[in-house]
């Protein structure tokens, strides 16, 4: 039976400097989204996007994690759609906004379920607030989610059903020198760049999967566009070099959805930090929406 696919928009941008990633979601949807997932055979319903105030309204407070208080109310409502889609037996496929909407998917994921997730990033994503260079919370999205430092206590941030063992990070290749060190000590398993150059990025996310579908009941996939080379995705806030190519993204997201034909572990996809003031002609979301269709079951032939 087709998958029933449910895409939630979360056009947020409260958790890096700079702005326009709450324009993802509309970017990603007129990069013909829809065509995307037909292709994929799956039935797609678009329940909208989630309400999100302008972040020129609100005031970011702390400068050790801006606007929390605000990604804390966008959490709580994301976390909420993505499980009710769950228990309506539909998938949920996320459309960022900042990485920091991470937080409400992997909560919402987790809620009812022991998950592994799947980071595909060329940043770790695990400052707290006290280590992050920035107090950008989309530099922050897995320590939150593992309740990590400052979000020990974060009930609305914490993952019930995540832990670290189940946590595979891919094509890492720019760290901040303590979120190195925490990573390094965390039961999370990191692969970089270097091990995509020496393995092949399909060898690479094959262990990665071993390792987050270990003993779960399925798996998020987080997607930050910034994995992928800013030449092939230039409309991202934070490009860092030496990325993955176009064809390595589909090869990892296709052997991603074959793997799941078999073993059906794919719980919930999110797509995240398209930001299209700085893209060029939308090729950024048109990536992020082939991808996510990659992951979904798209198949050439
Ligand atoms: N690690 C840096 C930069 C960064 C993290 N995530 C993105 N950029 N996209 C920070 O601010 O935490
Ligand atoms: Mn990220
Ligand atoms: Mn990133």
């Amino acid at each position: 039976m087709a998958k029933t696919v449910h895409v939630i928009g979360a056009p947020m941008d409260y958790g890096s400097d700079r702005r326009g990633v709450d324009m993802g979601p509309s970017a990603i949807r007129y990069a013909d989204l829809a065509a995307q997932l037909d292709a994929a055979g799956v039935d797609a319903v678009d329940t909208g996007d989630l309400l999100v105030p302008r972040a020129e309204e609100r005031d970011p407070d702390g400068a050790n994690a801006k606007f929390l208080d605000e990604i804390e109310d966008v959490s709580l409502r994301l976390a909420a759609e993505v499980a009710d889609t769950l228990a309506e037996g539909a998938f949920p496929l996320v459309l960022g906004g900042d990485h920091a909407v991470a937080i409400g998917s992997l909560a919402g994921s987790a809620r009812d379920a022991e998950i592994g997730a799947l980071w595909l990033d060329a940043h770790g994503d695990f400052n707290t607030p006290a280590t992050s260079p920035s107090g950008n919370v989309h530099g922050m999205p897995l320590a939150a989610a593992l309740g990590r430092g400052e979000f020990a206590d974060t009930e609305w941030a914490n993952a019930t059903g995540l832990r670290e063992e189940n946590v595979a990070l891919v094509g890492l290749r720019n760290l901040d020198p303590s979120e190195r060190e925490a990573i390094r000590e965390s039961e999370m398993t990191a692969f970089t760049m270097s091990d995509i150059d020496e393995r092949g990025v399909t060898s690479v996310v094959d262990e990665a999967l071993d390792i987050v579908t270990a003993g779960t009941d399925g798996v998020h996939v987080s997607l930050d566009v910034d994995w992928l080379d800013p030449d092939e995705a230039p409309g991202v806030g934070t490009p860092v070099r030496g990325g993955a190519t176009y064809r390595e993204a589909h090869a990892a997201l296709e052997a991603i959805a074959q793997r799941d034909a078999e073993e059906e572990f794919l719980r919930s996809l999110e797509v995240v930090e398209v930001n299209p003031i700085l893209d060029e002609s939308n090729r950024t979301a048109d990536i992020a929406a082939e991808l996510a269709a990659s992951a979904l079951g798209k198949r050439i032939l």
